[in-house]
């Protein structure tokens, strides 16, 4: 990891672009809306920014705008969710609040990563 392990400031622990499509909110089926986005996993939280090839600044670099939206891992769950899309190498992350979340990469490799990150910060905070 990059960042000084001071316990105060929250390590980056995974940045890369991924497809994303919030998929519930609350427990509400939405509409799915597909789109690039620009995933950190910083600490407990997983941040999405605008996909920076469609932005014209650099605003989407953490630390100098606020996510899009961003999810508390804690209590959240992963699966792997093909079934739930056309597209490939799919996974649902769900939030305890009932947000639910498609993720996707082109690249089984790229969504393979992703997806033990995740889960490993989701037992580390399930542990404490
Ligand atoms: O699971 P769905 O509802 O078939 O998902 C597709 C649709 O949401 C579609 O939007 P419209 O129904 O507004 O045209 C999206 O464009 C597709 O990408 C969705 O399916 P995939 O299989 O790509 O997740």
């Amino acid at each position: 990891s990059s960042s000084d392990s001071d316990g105060l400031t929250p390590e980056l622990e995974k940045a890369g672009l991924l497809n994303k499509t919030k998929i519930a909110e609350g427990g509400r089926k939405l509409r799915k809306n597909w789109n690039p986005s620009w995933v950190v996993l910083v600490g407990n939280s997983l941040m999405f920014f605008k996909d920076p090839k469609t932005q014209n600044t650099d605003s989407w670099k953490p630390g100098n705008s606020c996510p899009e939206s961003s999810v508390d891992l804690r209590g959240a769950q992963l699966q792997w969710a093909n079934e739930l899309s056309s597209k490939k190498n799919v996974f649902k992350l769900r939030t305890v609040t009932g947000n639910e979340f498609l993720l996707q990469s082109d690249t089984e490799s790229v969504i393979r990563e992703w997806y033990s990150t995740i889960q490993k910060v989701i037992d580390k905070l399930d542990k404490e």
